[in-house]
């Protein structure tokens, strides 16, 4: 403070944001933030993304497994651009992240200067809960702190304040972090009348979803569900773990199919859908939504999700909360075991062979191989059904995918978990078009030293495009095949060291060298084409 009793906005926001526990700023800089990181105090640390949506993505997995949220610091309307993808995959993950960008200073704005965001504030919009550009330097803390209580509120998702450059150095009140209320209590009422319809139910069933993960209800979902042995069944393109996936109650994926999901359901008379929508489809679909003869309860955080609901009751909660009072007043009934789909069949593989491994071998390798407590985030798209039917989830807390479908999210997500969950292994499941999306990410964890596990499912291909083209019978398809990639030397290049996977008989110690790895290692799997 040089001559003035009040702080800098600069020296207000990080004594807000250390306040609230926001010491690790994920950024790129430009002309445009300098000023921001003038005195960076010694006690926050900035994580250097190479893009702004690896940035974004770093951010994201990093909130996710801390459970409290992350600042994102981007570069005007450049670097804000270069991060819509990954912000709107943060809105759909729900992921509160505080989103810092820059904007020239306020004097020059009426000459369109360069690097000016015109419509700062719009233009990650729809896609943050809020955003704004403060109309006075001096509310620049204010605004920050509005942001952050606003992206921690249920529905969790990213904020937005655009901080003109001279801001920084100006003066201002100094803003006192607050206790602001998070989580949302269901309508005892309705949750009553839910509590009841568990209990007359001859057969419910559960659909389990990505907020059991969010809301950290992973022991409530199994006392349910063994209270009313009731099958559990992971909701359609869950982005987290929802229920141990060995367990006697497990029933396997619901598709994101209207008709395919509504037969997987069939016998049941209740649904309880628990921190999931009603439902995500990929795929167009007639029919009703539910099979004849059941009723549906939905509890959630996302006012907007029980808005949109096809059918049913839709009880806006915590699920904790929520599943705490159901498990309170709906008392055991004497139900028999409920009749469960068989599990996949292991496919007969000779693991000495010389030809490529198929993704089933290696979804069965990564499960035999990979240490107690091992995180799996996963974005390879055409491989999901073999990992659902080979390699189980089965602890709390480790498996992360997008909820938006936007490919880029994995890879840089990966290195945000492990930023966030030294003592786990992060394997990070990729496909190799996927990984393409933000392979920038590879240097922050070298220079992190984040030993995550890269583990490319090198197809040669766009397969689920391919698939899709199936789908809609399309006989050829252009831009889907993708020859002559090298992910040893990407990785290299990155400063990750890589092993080649080509024949199956090489394929157990290179995952078991990556997975007791102390660094970032790449394994890149070449798999055996599909038969079709
Ligand atoms: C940002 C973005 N661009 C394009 C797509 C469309 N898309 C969906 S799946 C896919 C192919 C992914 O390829 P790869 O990671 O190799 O996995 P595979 O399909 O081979 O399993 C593409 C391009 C997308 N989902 N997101």
């Amino acid at each position: 403070m040089t001559g003035s009793p009040l702080p800098t906005v600069r020296e207000a926001s990080f004594a807000l944001l250390r306040e609230l526990g926001l010491t690790c700023v994920f950024g790129n800089p430009g002309s445009t933030e300098l000023p921001m990181f003038r005195d960076f105090p010694a006690d926050f640390r900035y994580v250097l993304g190479l893009q702004e949506s690896v940035v974004v993505g770093l951010a994201d997995g990093y909130a996710q497994a801390r459970g409290g949220g992350a600042v994102v610091n981007l570069h005007s309307a450049v670097g804000v651009g270069h991060a819509l993808g990954a912000i709107f995959t943060a809105y759909r993950n729900q992921t509160p992240l505080l989103v810092i960008a820059g904007q020239q200073a306020r004097s020059m704005l009426p000459f369109e200067p360069f690097l000016y965001s015109e419509q700062a504030a719009n233009l990650p919009r729809p896609y943050v809960k809020w955003s704004c550009e403060p109309a006075r330097a001096e509310d620049v803390p204010q605004a920050l702190a509005r942001a952050w209580y606003t992206a921690m509120q249920a529905p969790r998702g990213p904020t937005f304040v655009s901080v003109p450059v001279d801001d920084w150095d100006r003066h201002c009140e100094p803003v006192a972090a607050r206790r602001v209320s998070t989580v949302v209590s269901g309508d005892p009422e309705l949750l009553a009348q839910a509590a009841h319809a568990l209990a007359v139910a001859r057969r419910p069933v559960i659909v389990a979803g990505a907020g059991i993960a969010r809301d950290g209800a992973w022991d409530e979902i199994v006392a349910l569900a063994e209270r009313h042995e009731a099958p559990v069944w992971i909701a359609p393109r869950a982005s987290r773990d929802a229920f141990p996936e060995r367990h006697r109650l497990f029933a396997g994926f619901l598709p994101p199919d209207r008709a395919a999901l509504a037969a997987r359901l069939d016998g049941a008379d209740l649904v309880l859908v628990l921190g999931a929508p009603v439902f995500t489809y990929h795929v167009e679909g007639q029919g009703p939504h539910l099979p004849a003869g059941a009723s549906l309860v939905q509890l959630g955080d996302d006012p907007a999700a029980a808005a949109w609901a096809s059918v049913g009751t839709s009880i806006v909660t915590d699920l904790r909360l929520g599943i705490g009072a159901l498990l309170q007043s709906s008392p055991q009934q004497p139900r028999p075991a409920p009749r469960l789909p068989p599990r996949a069949a292991l496919p007969e593989e000779d693991a000495r062979a010389a030809d490529a491994p198929s993704e089933a071998w290696l979804m069965q390798q990564i499960d035999a191989l990979r240490p107690p407590g091992a995180i799996i985030v996963e974005e390879a798209p055409s491989s999901r059904a073999a990992m659902q039917a080979l390699l189980p989830m089965t602890e709390r807390d480790s498996f992360h995918t997008c909820a938006s479908g936007g490919l880029g999210h994995g890879l840089p997500a990966a290195v945000g978990v492990a930023l966030a969950r030294p003592q786990r292994k992060v394997i990070a499941l990729l496909g190799d078009g996927s990984a393409m999306y933000a392979i920038q990410g590879l240097w922050t964890a070298a220079e992190l030293r984040l030993p995550v596990a890269f583990v490319i499912v090198n197809n040669g291909s766009y397969e689920a495009l391919v698939e899709f083209g199936e789908h809609f019978r399309l006989a050829q398809l252009p831009g889907t095949q993708l020859p002559h990639l090298d992910f040893c030397a990407l990785a290299q290049g990155h400063g990750v060291a890589a092993l080649r996977v080509e024949r199956r008989e090489q394929l157990a110690a290179a995952l078991a060298q990556a997975f007791a790895a102390r660094e970032p290692m790449l394994v890149d799997v070449r798999i055996a084409p599909r038969r079709r």
